[in-house]
């Protein structure tokens, strides 16, 4: 039997077809007909059958009680978790509950959905998320040029001439913030349709290979780079915005800013010479249409808010945005973007600041690197209570030791997740979703950030056990418990209205919304007629065609207008002129990696991923070996300011000489994990390196890259 689905593992939407016997998967293969993957796949997909029969993946929820873990009911437990809450917020005020939620709630329509009822019914400010360690600079930068904080332009990857690719390996990961399954092939098209790839990288990447130059910068200068390509547009009048001509604004004030960073004064620093500058600014500027795309490593490092502000200036100055081949809005069938604009939930930032270290709240969450500090000191807001919600901060967070040393100091912890990791082993209780295989599936957030406008839907492929629940259930199902509880501090959704929620399910909220979207069959004469069930009997999906110029309707700036240099990135300038001139000391740079058979720090219980060659070890140029007289495959010790790891050493010269990198993710065994497989395979967590108060204090994001570390060998 065949059973199509959409893998919600990564942000790609692969399409598969799952062969199954109507208990076992036999085979996953891409599907062909899928209109935007087109067959594409990759060795991550089989997770989603791995974790379907892993013996270690919880089924029933559990409550640690004298550190045994002992199964309960989901009714017991939402009672009880309810009870908790509400009595530590009677003590402590509602800010004593913190609440971080990771990665896969993005991939799970239904959670996204059913969040914003928890929250409210919990209302703390002590929010947290993952987006403070990945894409929080493109959402403020989205916020700021474009008028909303999830109004993204997406790479016309399909149709561009020239496309510059800046701290992203989308040949790894597949893209980001640019759904783009089978990205390595839609690469090579572009330079057999005559175009060309720059990768600008501290390491050369699978996807430098397939690029026709690969530049090599120094962690944490991109946003000078980017000014110094800015001054020479204007210097050497190669400014056209193009179809956008008459509605830019800042200009002059862009131009001013850059001139204070000419090709010759940042040469140096980012390690690219004067020369190369001006070429590449002057191919961007010249070719037919081009794409200049950054992601992580220009995200998550000190200048983060700068880089990615630049990065889409950069394209509206060069005419490329709004145009084929260029950056270009979709039109997703669910429009999250629209809906927010609508509901004015534009976005915010720095309404409020964490309450020890005075951190920017963004879209009501603050940096989780302040999580730790929140929960270990005293005082009126204190974190008492943490809800993990699809996140494993103890793995993912920078200086998750100190983390993970803080949760053992909460009255209470629950932890949504399917296994016991080493964030919810400190977890009171532990609520599982069933399997990835026994859900439906929508790509609310990812559709929207697609390189085609598309839509398709995964019903379940395999019945959840009975009595099963899945995330938007417990979240909704904790939400009225506390509300019935609440005596004093009211909730702000009645627990009628939530249990009303509950029993209309998920999935007729997300056919309402098809049916109120663009292609939906509440839009009169709209030919598709779309709603759940027109996308139930399409099981390939739906192809809405490429994408079009629709900037004018997307964007929600109060004017219609964009300004290319909002005041609000002036004030960061001088700390980015003053890192120029910086002696970083004998230190190396350390930064991140993504492999293509592992995803953020989930799936290294399956053994089929995991076999073979380590997949945690610390890549390192030989040049910098020799100083410290460290060989190939030499135990080493990486240490920075807050902590050491051991880690196996691997030379190449592949990377940067000054710098070396370690993928995130690992180092499950000494954390509690119940993991039997992940718990073998070696590696230790980069992040128990990373230091909280490396951060871009204009966002407040987290400086995954470019954390200075020593290393010395341990042993031969
Ligand atoms: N140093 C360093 N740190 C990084 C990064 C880096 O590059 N370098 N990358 C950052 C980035 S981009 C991200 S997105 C974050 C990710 O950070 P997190 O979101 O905290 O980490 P994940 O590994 O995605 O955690 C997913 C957890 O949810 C569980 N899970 C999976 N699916 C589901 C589900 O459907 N429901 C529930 N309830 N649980 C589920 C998994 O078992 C796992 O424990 O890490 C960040 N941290
Ligand atoms: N296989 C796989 N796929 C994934 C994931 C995964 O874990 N595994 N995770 C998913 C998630 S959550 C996300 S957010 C995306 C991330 O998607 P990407 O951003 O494409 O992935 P990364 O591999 O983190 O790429 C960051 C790149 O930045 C480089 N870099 C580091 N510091 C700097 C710097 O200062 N400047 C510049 N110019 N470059 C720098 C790194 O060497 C690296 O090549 O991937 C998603 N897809
Ligand atoms: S690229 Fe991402 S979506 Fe596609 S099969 Fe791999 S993990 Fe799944
Ligand atoms: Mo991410």
């Amino acid at each position: 039997m065949k059973h199509y689905r959409t893998c919600n593992i990564c942000e790609a939407l692969c399409g598969l077809v799952i062969e199954h016997d109507g208990e076992k998967v036999l085979k996953i293969r891409g599907n062909e007909h899928d209109p935007l993957s087109r067959g594409h796949i990759c060795p991550k997909a089989y997770g989603l059958k791995d974790i379907h029969e892993d013996p270690d993946r919880l089924r029933r929820p559990v409550r640690r009680v004298d550190g045994e873990w002992v199964e309960t009911t989901w009714e017991e437990a939402w009672d009880a978790i309810a009870e908790r809450v509400v009595s530590i917020q009677e003590r402590h005020g509602p800010n004593s509950i913190g609440i971080y939620s990771g990665n896969p709630t993005a991939h799970s329509y239904s959670a996204i959905l059913a969040a914003m009822p928890f929250y409210l019914s919990i209302g703390t400010h002590n929010r947290f998320s993952a987006t403070s360690c990945d894409q929080l600079p493109h959402m403020f930068a989205a916020l700021e040029l474009f008028g909303g904080q999830v109004v993204f332009p997406v790479p016309d990857i399909d149709r561009t001439d020239m496309m510059v690719i800046i701290g992203g390996n989308p040949a790894v990961s597949n893209g980001s913030i640019m759904t783009a399954p089978g990205v390595n092939e839609r690469l090579q098209k572009i330079r057999k349709r005559g175009g060309r790839v720059v990768v600008i990288d501290p390491r050369r990447t699978e996807t430098a290979r397939l690029a026709d130059e690969h530049l090599f910068i120094t962690p944490g200068t991109d946003a000078a780079l980017l000014l110094a390509i800015i001054d020479v547009l204007f210097c050497e009048d190669l400014i056209d915005e193009g179809p956008w001509r008459d509605y830019v604004d800042g200009l002059p004030m862009l131009a001013a800013t850059a001139r204070r960073f000419p090709a010759a004064r940042v040469a140096e620093a980012t390690g690219i010479d004067a020369e190369t500058i001006h070429r590449l600014a002057r191919e961007i500027a010249t070719a037919d249409s081009a794409i200049v795309y950054g992601r992580l490593g220009t995200s998550t490092q000190e200048f983060g808010g700068l880089a990615a502000w630049l990065l889409y200036a950069i394209n509206i100055i060069t005419g490329n945005f709004d145009r084929p081949g260029g950056i270009m809005f979709g039109r997703p069938a669910v429009d999250l973007a629209a809906v927010a604009g609508l509901l004015g939930q534009k976005g915010h930032f720095g309404r409020r600041h964490s309450r020890v270290n005075g951190r920017p709240e963004f879209n009501d969450e603050f940096p989780a690197s302040e999580i730790a500090t929140e929960i270990d000191t005293p005082g009126e807001g204190r974190i008492r209570m943490m809800f993990t919600i699809a996140g494993n901060p103890v793995l993912s967070t920078p200086d998750g030791k100190r983390l993970a040393a803080a949760l053992d100091g909460l009255e209470s912890m629950v932890s949504f997740d399917m296994y016991v990791t080493a964030t919810s082993s400190h977890a009171e209780w532990i609520l599982p979703p069933p399997s990835p295989l026994e859900r439906d599936h929508y790509g609310l957030v990812f559709h929207a950030l697609g390189v085609r406008n598309t839509a398709k839907y995964s019903q379940p492929l395999f019945a959840a056990e009975p009595d099963s629940k899945e995330d938007w259930q417990n979240l909704l199902g904790i939400a009225a418990a506390i509300n019935r509880r609440r005596r004093t501090l009211k909730g702000r959704v009645s627990a009628a209205a939530l249990d009303r929620l509950s029993s209309l399910g998920a999935a007729r909220l997300l056919d309402l919304a098809l049916r109120c979207g663009p292609y939906g069959s509440f839009r009169r004469g709209h030919e598709n007629d779309l709603s759940l069930s027109t996308l139930i009997s399409a099981p390939h999906g739906i192809d809405f065609g490429p994408l079009e110029s629709r900037a004018a309707d997307a964007i929600q700036t109060k004017d219609g207008r964009i300004d290319v240099a909002p005041d609000v990135y002036q004030g960061d300038i001088p700390r980015l002129e003053k890192s120029l001139a910086r002696d970083t000391g004998p230190h190396l740079k350390l930064i991140g990696r993504r492999t293509l058979r592992s995803n953020n720090t989930w799936l290294h219980n399956s053994r089929r991923l995991t076999k073979g060659k380590p997949g945690c070890t610390l890549l390192m140029n030989p040049k910098d070996a020799r100083s410290r007289s460290i060989k190939n495959n030499d135990l080493v010790r990486v240490s920075s300011r807050t902590g050491s790891v051991d880690v196996t050493v691997t030379l190449t010269r592949d990377i940067m000489p000054g710098v070396v990198s370690m993928p995130h993710g690992w180092g499950h065994a000494d954390k509690g994990a119940k993991l039997a497989v992940a718990n073998t395979t070696g590696g230790a967590s980069i992040n128990d390196l990373t230091d909280a108060s490396f951060h871009d204090s204009l966002t407040g994001t987290s400086a995954l890259s470019g954390v200075p570390v020593n290393v010395h060998t341990v042993r031969a």
